[in-house]
């Protein structure tokens, strides 16, 4: 999405933050890059010093209110995977990262007098982003990049990493919040809202699917990316190969399950999850087959015979989990996910609420294309 334009006192910040990240060079410009949901990104261009751009980002203390512990983990987790990244042949490492830039007083946030929190972060250049899946090695790239990050985390004590964001991903809590916002009352009175509410109805006894198989041990807790849909992996901008992963705020102890549902909702959407014509939307099982082939690549021996069974409850949980979420913020007036419009978030939920029923008239044969992806 567009991220609407920054008031003028916000706009002066920006170049501030960008400053206090930038000694050595002048900051030249500073233009809005990526669709992220939750942060304001810019890319800082330099001259003067023959500097490289960098990417400034204006945290949101609203989804994350406490800075220091995203800031934290990005350099624990940045740090590990650079050391257990092989080299390509080209000498660069398996999987690229963005790194926390520093000030020059030693800082890794700079905070605004009006106490906002920005972050400075490598920008990897000569790389793309597609906000849809564009076929089926974009697919398989996606799921080998993802794999790749699974594999060289595994070796990563959990406990060295705080939880970012309490309750991410723990779907009885988000059903929880969309039943006291409702607090009993009925919906209002549109067909689209009507139709978002008895999706969320109908599935309720979904919601607890992934947590009680953690809660019974039947699957373990390792470090998941916690956001990686389609356009957080970066491809090579005149290639087709992933190179690196972004969007690193919601890696954290976690169920492998939650990344695996939620990247393949992501990329088994041809028309991406901000179409209009949402009742186009189908999930595409031929870019889940090249998502799992490369995610096998990537990670060839890390899942357990029970995550496996558990991939297709994920892939449903996600789609109507994602909905759930955003369906609630339109009734609570877009106060999580930016919003272009007072619709926005509607529109949203209804893709991935006609993604669902798609995926739940093909169950067999994804269940099928499961178990021979494995
Ligand atoms: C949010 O900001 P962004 O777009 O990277 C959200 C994800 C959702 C995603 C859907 C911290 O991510 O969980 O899947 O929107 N991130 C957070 O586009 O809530
Ligand atoms: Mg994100």
């Amino acid at each position: 999405m567009t991220a609407p334009p920054l008031p003028p006192s916000v706009a002066a910040l920006a170049w501030e933050a960008a400053a206090a990240f930038c000694p050595a060079g002048r900051v030249a410009a500073l233009t809005p890059l990526g669709r992220g949901n939750v942060h304001q990104t810019f890319l800082a261009t330099v001259t003067g010093a023959g500097a490289p751009p960098f990417v400034l980002q204006r945290l949101n203390l609203a989804v994350f209110p406490r800075p220091e512990v995203i800031l934290a983990n990005l350099r624990v987790v940045s740090d590990h995977v650079r050391r257990r990244s092989r080299a390509t042949p080209q000498g660069a490492p398996e999987l690229a990262l963005p790194e926390l830039l520093s000030t020059p007083d030693g800082r890794d946030g700079f905070q605004g007098p009006d106490g906002s929190w920005w972050r400075a972060l490598t920008y990897l250049a000569h790389t793309r982003a597609p906000l849809k899946v564009e076929g089926r090695d974009h697919a398989r790239e996606v799921g080998w990049a993802l794999g790749r990050f699974h594999v060289l985390l595994a070796d990563l004590p959990p406990r060295r990493l705080r939880d970012p964001l309490p309750g991410f991903h723990h779907t009885p809590s988000y059903l929880a919040a969309y039943d006291a916002l409702r607090s009993g009352r009925p919906l209002p009175p549109p067909p689209e809202v009507r139709h978002a509410g008895r999706m969320i109805e109908a599935r309720r006894s979904l919601a607890g699917v992934l947590e009680a198989a953690r809660a019974r041990g039947d699957i373990p807790v390792r470090i998941i990316h916690g956001d990686p849909k389609v356009d957080n992996v970066l491809l090579e901008a005149a290639g087709r190969r992933a190179v690196g992963l972004v969007d690193l705020d919601t890696v954290m102890p976690g169920l492998v399950l939650h990344d695996l549902g939620d990247a393949l909702r992501s990329l088994g959407n041809p028309l991406g999850e901000e179409t209009r014509a949402w009742e186009e939307v189908r999930f595409a099982p031929e870019m889940a087959a090249a998502f799992l082939q490369g995610y096998r690549e990537g990670a060839p021996e890390l899942l357990t015979p029970r995550e496996r069974e558990y991939l297709y409850p994920a892939l449903r949980l996600l789609a109507w989990e994602l909905g759930l979420r955003f369906f609630s913020d339109h009734l609570a007036g877009n106060v999580y996910f930016q919003a272009a419009d007072p619709e926005h978030n509607l529109r949203r939920a209804l893709v991935q609420f006609r993604l669902l029923q798609s995926i739940e008239a093909q169950e067999r044969e994804l269940r099928s294309l499961i178990r021979e992806g494995f």
